[in-house]
C-alpha cells in the first residue's frame, strides 16, 4: 500500500552539502545518487525543511585540531566519545553549501548545526552534549506536524541521530532508506539501524511513498 503524505507530514532533508557528496572532503559513497530521488519524493510534500552541517574552521570534531590524531579515530570529550573527521562543512565555504541540484523550491527552513566550536551536532534537534537545543522541535511544534520523513546524509550519523531525537521529541519518524547513504565507519551503519529501531523509528523504501 502506498503511504499518503499530508500537510501533517514534513520531509527532513539532512546535510545534502557538497562536502558530503563525491569530490567533497567527507564524501559519502553514492551521495549524489540520491539527489534525484529526494527531488522526486519532495514533490509529494507541502512541508520540507533542510539541515545544514555548519562548523567554524577550528571545530573540535576536526582531526586537524588534535595533534597526532587522524580522521576516523575517536577521542573522549566532556560530553562523551567523539569521532574525528576531516575538515568539512566549514561555514561559508563551498563545501558547506547545499547541493544546487536539489530542486525543492517549497523548502521552508534550513536549520544549521555544529556551529559551537566545542560541541559537535549530528542531530538536527540537539547537540552532542544532549543539552543544547537547535530550536527545531520548537519550530515543528508551532508548525503542527505529526510525522517526520527523514532522508539525506549520512544514514549512520546525521540522519540517524536526527530521526532518534525526532522520536524522542514525540514525533512519528520514518527514515526512507533508499534516499539515504551511509559513511559506515567501524560498524556504525548496523549500530545506527539498531538504535533507530530501538527508538521506534520506522524504515521504509521510496516506493512505499511513490507507489
Ligand atoms: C555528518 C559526520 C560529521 C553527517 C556530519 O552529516 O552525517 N557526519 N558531520
Ligand atoms: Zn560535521
Amino acid at each position: 500500500m502506498t503511504i499518503a503524505i499530508t500537510t501533517k507530514d514534513v520531509l527532513v532533508v539532512v546535510d545534502m552539502q557538497y562536502d558530503f557528496l563525491p569530490g567533497g572532503s567527507l564524501a559519502v559513497a553514492g551521495g549524489d545518487d540520491i539527489v534525484p530521488l529526494i527531488n522526486t519524493l519532495a514533490k509529494k510534500f507541502t512541508n520540507v525543511i533542510f539541515t545544514q552541517d555548519w562548523h567554524p574552521a577550528d571545530h573540535i570534531s576536526f582531526a586537524s585540531q588534535h595533534e597526532g590524531k587522524a580522521p576516523f579515530e575517536t577521542i573522549e570529550l566532556p560530553y562523551g566519545s567523539q569521532v574525528l573527521w576531516p575538515d568539512h562543512c566549514v561555514w561559508a565555504s563551498h563545501g558547506a553549501e547545499l547541493s544546487a541540484d536539489l530542486d525543492i523550491p517549497q523548502g521552508q527552513l534550513i536549520i544549521r548545526k555544529g556551529y559551537n566550536r566545542l560541541i559537535d551536532s549530528y542531530s538536527g534537534f540537539q547537540e552532542a552534549d544532549r543539552e543544547t537545543l537547535t530550536g527545531l522541535a520548537g519550530y515543528l511544534n508551532e508548525r503542527d506536524v505529526d510525522r517526520l520523513y527523514v532522508v539525506g546524509l549520512a544514514t549512520d550519523f546525521c540522519v540517524g541521530w536526527t530521526a532518534i531525537d525526532g522520536a524522542a521529541a514525540g514525533y512519528d519518524v520514518t527514515v526512507i532508506e533508499d534516499a539515504t547513504r551511509a559513511i559506515d565507519n567501524a560498524g556504525s551503519l548496523a549500530r545506527a539501524w539498531d538504535d533507530m529501531a530501538e527508538a521506534g523509528v520506522e524504515r521504509v523504501m521510496s516506493k512505499d511513498i511513490l507507489g
